[in-house]
């Protein structure tokens, strides 16, 4: 599974160094989480700062959109730098137009549902997304709980897509740590948001909680395919 630190949990006073950081431990790409104050009551990063942080390495940017009407926005996230962007089925009426507008432009496509969403509000886009974002919390901070249902979600929706054999990814964000990661593992996540339940702990540097992460992963990974 990839493993992708969440940048609103990194230390504001010290982004660029942790991208470097971060980078060199080997991370697979960034999440960078997008709010408007409106579809999630918070804010968060923004386009100049992504297009700042480009400059300091090559990993994909996964942007999050967590707005409202997130067609208004692709051109300035594009054009700040992303690689993949994610947009919430509950946010906008023209899901399917613009998960295509996004693949049109030659990006990674993904879709992320909230808890409360059902995977068949989705159904009819699988064919054009990359990745399916499953929310673990409900979006706009970090720090939560993981809402235990979700694990039931990952199971039905890696049914669903292996059934009609589609190549997606399964992105879970939200809680993702030491406790959770087994099951959503074992439930068919193969992208982790990695935030504050992993990476970013106090006492504890970013490259030691990388490879530990890595470690961990590793080994749940090993222990799956011996069984099978
Ligand atoms: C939440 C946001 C997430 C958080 C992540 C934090 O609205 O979309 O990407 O940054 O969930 O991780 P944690 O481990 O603190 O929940
Ligand atoms: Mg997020």
């Amino acid at each position: 599974a990839l493993i992708g630190p969440s940048l609103m949990c990194a230390d504001m006073g010290n982004l660029q160094d942790s991208v470097l950081t971060l980078d060199q431990a080997g991370v697979d790409f960034f999440h960078i989480d997008v709010m408007d104050g409106k579809f999630v009551p918070n804010f968060t990063l923004g386009p100049d700062l992504i297009k700042r942080l480009r400059e300091f390495t090559e990993k994909s940017f996964d942007i999050h959109l967590m707005v409202e009407k997130p067609e208004d926005f692709l051109n300035l996230f594009i054009e700040s730098g992303a690689d993949m962007i994610s947009v919430h089925a509950e946010a906008t009426n023209h899901l399917q137009r613009t998960l295509q507008t996004i693949k049109d432009r030659g990006l990674k496509a993904g879709v992320a549902i909230n808890p409360a969403t059902s995977i068949q509000d989705i159904e009819y886009v699988l064919d054009v997304v990359d990745y399916i974002t499953v929310m673990t919390v409900n979006p706009g901070f970090a720090g939560q709980k993981f809402v235990p249902l979700m694990n039931k979600k990952l199971a039905d929706l890696t049914y669903l897509i292996n059934e009609n054999g589609y190549k997606i990814d399964i992105q879970v964000d939200g809680n993702i740590g030491y406790e959770t990661i087994p099951d959503v593992l074992k439930n068919g996540a193969n992208m982790l948001v990695c935030g504050t339940s992993s990476l970013f702990k106090p006492n504890l540097s970013l490259e030691l909680a990388v490879s530990k992460l890595r470690n961990f992963i590793e080994d749940i990974e090993v222990n799956k395919s011996i069984k099978l």
